[in-house]
Order: structure tokens, then C-alpha cells, then sequence
């Protein structure tokens, strides 16, 4: 059987090539940068002072060395020659929400005046940004303001990253940079802190650097043994203005505190989590909070104890409440010990049927993260209707930017079309315009607090995230919980030239590939919404059955006659009733069900006709085909680019590609197989499906 764990790159740290500067490698902007702003990068002026404003000053001169060979020269607000200017005296200038920030242009000086210092901070990165898009000084002025508060990137880590990659034992991208011989880093923080000014460069504010399973060596990370060391990382990070947060264990008074319960509602444990929050802010003055994983596959939580979400989540929030901290509590919560013979229990309803009879008895520092959709990270599902479902309690939406079911950095996935998908997605709780962009900015109810997060796809190699092209993943999310609002072109466009330069045949070949991945990747994997036809545990490679008799109620219930899962109102599991109307009645019937759900709500006939005009079994043969077929061509098209890119880099896009060829082959004819197997039908264009 093949092998379809991780495959690792090299580290190269002795080289540092481009691909570590990722699209901050200010070097390779000289070519496009406009002269025009090199009289401004002579001088630089900076009114006020901090740690932030202090990087901000560095990343600039670090430009003007880079970008012009200028060493600039440090001059007062008052001088009458071109500068730019750096300032946190927003008169009116920039917006008022933290982090905001504008650039004016005028015969004397480019101002980048913030709110606050990450605002001057994002500012100077969107100047340098500008350069390297080919823009003048005049076309990189701007304001801009972000309503989503907390823009977290979040480590699934561990001690044992590097080890053995299966499930929960390491982060899906390969080795951890803070995990390293099994030890937390705590000497060298230069990748951390080129680390720090990649997520700064995209505005990300927040890291949480441990999973959220937690086991015991992680749960000491918020001990005074470890804080020390964390403290280390978290002095770093906040050179760039990003806060730290930890993954808590539920049960952790009793595992470490020697508390013969846990139960939220216990003085002791109370007490127990408050001196635990105030020694975290003796280290860590601007700790972020506590993400936590309760009651959910195995990890402990206050069902143990018969209280609920409320008492764990506000328990925690109490704790953290007087230093400013968040205690965000993820809804992933469902019966992972399903019998698959069971057809009434639907697990994509778990979620809003355990989460919204809480809704508005949280604290108001805690915020309820829910993943986009109502499985796991799957290439398409729909919305999780948590989003249409409360009102009354923050959110926020967590993405998978680690591709643990969308190719394993092994495979071309642009996830930024999916995580448009997803904010984009009209709630109808308000009315039409009810996004889940202004559910989770907090917006759409006038709640206090919101955020984006995303697991991250940052591991120890070269690129940062195994495959060069995944860093254009890592730097859509940024650039999305930022501005929900800019389009996957545009943000693949910037990140294409950014990284890659301005050859115009380099973007005309990647961005249609990249803009098509994510459906491409659909397209061979699983079809019309239907997912997890995957290995489990390793959770790539073709299996059709993989889960269908397992107890995680993620099943398909192909047989020969026809394939999907009857979520309907009348016949099904009703999940399609969990959204408000008119999306409910969308989904519900099938007449009117889109195509790429058609599968997730609806069990039909292999000879089902599609919008398309296609049937369903022909739509499969046609998809796990076609989609092979692109990435063969892709394959091709990058190959006539040898030259134009780096020569490292070229060469393992072309290998990953080799691999990814491969296992889409065996995608294709496995599952192509299987269904003929099942149907008895044919391929209407005769193409080979091995018998
Ligand atoms: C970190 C799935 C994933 C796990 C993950 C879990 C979660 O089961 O496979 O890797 O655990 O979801 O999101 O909690």
C-alpha cells in the first residue's frame, strides 16, 4: 500500500533562500520598485515610542537597505525635506479601531500614521507592500481598519512534532518550529521572530502555540516550570504585536493540581484557574486567554462533572477576566462513538443543538469558536449553521490553513475560495446581508468581541509550510481576517507577485491553476459535497469506505443504487431546518440544492440529474478525470517556467507535483472503480475505470 504520511522537505536553515523570506523578501521587490520613493527613504521621522513602533522603525530601514541600498537617516517631524514620517498622533488620520492606520503622500513626507503602534506597524508592511507591487508613492496611500478583533493563527503543536506524525501527535505540517528535539525552543529566537514578522506582515495579532488536545508535558506549559520559556516566545511575538495564547486541559487541576475534581462550579478549582491565570500574567502581561477543546473526541470538559458549556467556558473567562483575557471555547462538540446502523442521529446537527439553548449565558469575554463547517475541514461543506443559530454570544470561525484533508502540503489547494465561501456565506439571521463576516466581526449583533482563526500550516523547512505554493495559504488568511472583503484573485494576484516577481507568464500560469485548485482537489478526492473518502487516521489517500462503518458518523451510504445523506426535513435527518429560511428551503429540496452540496443533504440515484445537465455517476467519472488531467497539464505549463523561478524552488514544486500526479491516479481509479463497481454504469465517453 502506498505510503500517505507526511513527506518531509529539508531543512535548509544554512540557506536562506527566498523561500524564507516568503513574499517579504524585500530584495527581490528592486526590480519593480518605483524610484519615485527613494528621496522618501533617505530620512525618516517618529513621533512617540514602544517596543512595536521601535520594529516598525527597523523593518522600514531594513526596506530602504534592501529595496534602495539607502541607509536612511533619522530626522525630526520638522524637517522640510522628503521623508516619511512615522506617527501614533492620529488627528483624524486613521480610524479609531485598534491597529488601524493610513499612508498620505505629499511633496514632503509619506506619513504612516496608526491608532496605536501595530497600527504604524501594518502601515510601514503595507508601504514596503506597495513597493513591491510596482505601485508610487502616490497609489500606496491608504486607511485602513480591520472589525475583526482577534485575527489568531493557531499551532496545532506538540512535543512530540517530528516524531511520528499521525493523529495528534505533531502539527499536520510537519515539524514544529517551537517543539524541537522534543523540547520547547528557548535559546534562538531568530525563526521566531522572522516567524513574528510574516503574521505581522498580514496583521495577524494572535498565536496559540500548543493543539487542542492537550496532554500532560503541554498542559505544563502554563506552569511556572515552563512560563519562563513561554514568556521567551511570547517576548518575541510581541516585537511584532501578536499576543500568545495557550490550549488548556479541562481536567487540569486534577492532572497537575492534584484536585480531586474538576468541576467548574468547585471553589477550589475556581481558585485553582484564577492562580493559574494570575502566574500566566506575572510572565506574559499581555496574554491573550485560554482556547479550549471540551467534551469532544476524548478531551475532558464539565460534562463529567453534569454541568454545561456555560459553567466551564465562564469559569475560565472569570479567571482571565481581571488581566484582559479571552477564554475561547470551541463548539466541536459531538458524539464521536456513533453506530453508523443508526440513521437518526445526524452529527452536523450536534453543534448548534448543544450550543444555542447557551446562547447569551456566556461571559462577555468568551467567544465561541466554531469551525466553518459542521464536520472537519472537509474540501466543501456547507456553513455551520452555529453561525445562523445565536445572537447573543461572540464568535468566531476557525479554518483549517494546514491542509490535513486538502492535500496534505503535498497537493496545489488555494483555500482562500473556501474561506470566501464561508464569511461570505448570507446567514439570513438578520435579514438578507447577514454574513458570517459581520457574525464573527461581531457587527451583525453589536457584540464586544469576534475574531477569525485559522490552523496554521507553519512547520520547520525552508518554505515554512512544505510546499512553496502553501505560504500563498498562510498568506490569504492573513490578508482575509484582516479584510473579509478582498477577492481570491486579488489576494492571489499580490501573493504571486510578492513572492514570484512580475513575469507576466509566471502569473498568467499559476493564479487560473491556483484559483482552480480547491476544486480540482474536490474534483479527484470526493464529489458534490460528500467527503471523507480518505484514510483514516492518516486522513489522505483514496478510501471510499474508509469511514463508513466507523463510529464517527461520517458516513456516504453508497449503494448500488445511489449515494448521499438524506438530510432533508421530511425524509432525513432535518439538519437543512437548522438554517433560516430561505437557505434552509435551498438545501432542503432538491430541486434547488446546488450541485456541490447535492450529496451532503440528499441521498439520490447514481442516474440523478445534476444542474449541470450531467448525472451524479457521471459527474464523478467526469470530475476524478478532468481534475487528473488539469494537474497533468498544470505540470507541463510549469515546466515552460524553468528559468523564470528560483531553481530550488521550481524543482520541488515540480516533485510535489510528481506526487501529487500520483495520488490523484490513485484517487481517481479507486474511487472511479468503486462506484462502477457499485452502479453498473458505464462511462459514457468509454475512458478506462479498472474493473
Ligand atoms: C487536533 C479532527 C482532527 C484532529 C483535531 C480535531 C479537532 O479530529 O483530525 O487533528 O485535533 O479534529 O479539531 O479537535
Amino acid at each position: 500500500m502506498h505510503d500517505y504520511h507526511i513527506q518531509y522537505t529539508d531543512v535548509r536553515k544554512d540557506d536562506h533562500l527566498a523561500g524564507y523570506y516568503a513574499w517579504m523578501n524585500f530584495k527581490s521587490y528592486r526590480k519593480i520598485a518605483a524610484e519615485s520613493f527613494k528621496p522618501f527613504f533617505e530620512r525618516y521621522a517618529c513621533t512617540g515610542s514602544g517596543l512595536v513602533l521601535g520594529t516598525a522603525q527597523k523593518e522600514l530601514i531594513r526596506a530602504a537597505k534592501e529595496i534602495f541600498d539607502i541607509n536612511p537617516v533619522r530626522v525630526d517631524t520638522a524637517c522640510e525635506q522628503p521623508h516619511i514620517r512615522l506617527t501614533t498622533e492620529n488627528n483624524g488620520e486613521a480610524e479609531t479601531l485598534p491597529g488601524s492606520f493610513a499612508i498620505k503622500t505629499t511633496t514632503g513626507a509619506i506619513t504612516v500614521t496608526g491608532q496605536d503602534e501595530s497600527g504604524v506597524l501594518y502601515g510601514v508592511f503595507n508601504l514596503i507592500r506597495s513597493i513591491g507591487l510596482g505601485q508610487t508613492p502616490e497609489q500606496a496611500q491608504k486607511s485602513e481598519s480591520s472589525k475583526v478583533e482577534l485575527r489568531l493563527y493557531h499551532h496545532w503543536d506538540m512535543y512530540k512534532s517530528g516524531e511520528s506524525l499521525v493523529l495528534n501527535t505533531g502539527t499536520w505540517a510537519g515539524r514544529s518550529i517551537f517543539f524541537k528535539n522534543r523540547e520547547l525552543v528557548t535559546d534562538d529566537m531568530t525563526q521566531i521572530r522572522d516567524y513574528a514578522r510574516l503574521l505581522a506582515s498580514v496583521h495577524i495579532n494572535a498565536l496559540c502555540l500548543n493543539n487542542v488536545n492537550v496532554p500532560i508535558r503541554e498542559m505544563r506549559l502554563m506552569t511556572e516550570e515552563m512560563l519562563p520559556h513561554v514568556a521567551r516566545i511570547a517576548d518575541t511575538l510581541r516585537e511584532y504585536g501578536v499576543r500568545l495564547f495557550l490550549c488548556i486541559h479541562f481536567a487540569a487541576p486534577v492532572v497537575l493540581g492534584a484536585l480531586g475534581t474538576a468541576d467548574p462550579l468547585d471553589e477550589g478549582v475556581k481558585k485553582w484557574w484564577s492562580d493559574i491565570a494570575d502566574t500566566i500574567y506575572r510572565y506574559i502581561p499581555d496574554f491573550g486567554g485560554f482556547i479550549v477543546k471540551a467534551d469532544s473526541e476524548g478531551e475532558p470538559g464539565p460534562f463529567t462533572y453534569g454541568r454545561d458549556h456555560v459553567d466551564g467556558a465562564n469559569m475560565l473567562a472569570e479567571a482571565l477576566k481581571p488581566h484582559g483575557g479571552i477564554a475561547i471555547w470551541r463548539c466541536f462538540v459531538y458524539d464521536c462513538h456513533m453506530d453508523w446502523r443508526d440513521r437518526t442521529r445526524d452529527r452536523a446537527k450536534a453543534a448548534l443543538e448543544c450550543f444555542q439553548p447557551l446562547d447569551g449565558k456566556f461571559a462577555d469575554n468568551v467567544i465561541l469558536q466554531t469551525q466553518n463547517g459542521p464536520f472537519d475541514f472537509q474540501p466543501r461543506e456547507p456553513v455551520s449553521t452555529v453561525f445562523s443559530g445565536l445572537s447573543k454570544t461572540n464568535q468566531a470561525i476557525e479554518f483549517q490553513i494546514v491542509q490535513e484533508y486538502t492535500g496534505r502540503q503535498t497537493h496545489i489547494c488555494y483555500l482562500v475560495p473556501l474561506l470566501k465561501e464561508a464569511l461570505d456565506f448570507d446567514t439570513y439571521s438578520k435579514g438578507e446581508g447577514s454574513t458570517v463576516a459581520s457574525v464573527v466581526d461581531g457587527s451583525l449583533y453589536n457584540l464586544p468581541h469576534g475574531g477569525i482563526t485559522g490552523v496554521s500550516n507553519i512547520c520547520d523547512d525552508e518554505y515554512w509550510t512544505s510546499h512553496p505554493i502553501a505560504q500563498a495559504n498562510f498568506y490569504g488568511f492573513g490578508r482575509l481576517t484582516w479584510n473579509p472583503q478582498l477577492s481570491s484573485e486579488e489576494i492571489a494576484r499580490e501573493w504571486i507577485s510578492l513572492t514570484f516577481g512580475h513575469e507576466k507568464k509566471i502569473m498568467d500560469i499559476l493564479l487560473p491553476f491556483m484559483l482552480e485548485s480547491r476544486e480540482l482537489y474536490e474534483g479527484y478526492t470526493a464529489p458534490l459535497g460528500i467527503g471523507w473518502m480518505i484514510v483514516p487516521e492518516v486522513k489522505y489517500g483514496p478510501d471510499v469506505d474508509g469511514y463508513e462503518y466507523t463510529p464517527w458518523g461520517t458516513y456516504n451510504y453508497a449503494d448500488r443504487d445511489g449515494i448521499g445523506v438524506d438530510r432533508t426535513k421530511e425524509t432525513g435527518a432535518g439538519y437543512t431546518m437548522q438554517y433560516n429560511s430561505p437557505v434552509c428551503d435551498l438545501y432542503n429540496n432538491i430541486e434547488t440544492c446546488p450541485d456541490e452540496l447535492l450529496l451532503f443533504f440528499h441521498h439520490v440515484p447514481y442516474t440523478h440529474k445534476l444542474h449541470s445537465g450531467k448525472t451524479v455517476i457521471q459527474h464523478i467519472y467526469d470530475a476524478h478525470f478532468e481534475s487528473l488531467d488539469r494537474v497533468v497539464q498544470f505540470r507541463e505549463e510549469w515546466r515552460s517556467l524553468e528559468g523564470l523561478i528560483d531553481p530550488h524552488c521550481f524543482e520541488l514544486v515540480d516533485k510535489r507535483l510528481g506526487m501529487q500526479i500520483t495520488d490523484a491516479t490513485d484517487f481517481r481509479d479507486v474511487v472511479n472503480t468503486y462506484f462502477h463497481r457499485f452502479s453498473g454504469i458505464d462511462d459514457e465517453k468509454g475512458r478506462k475505470i479498472y474493473q
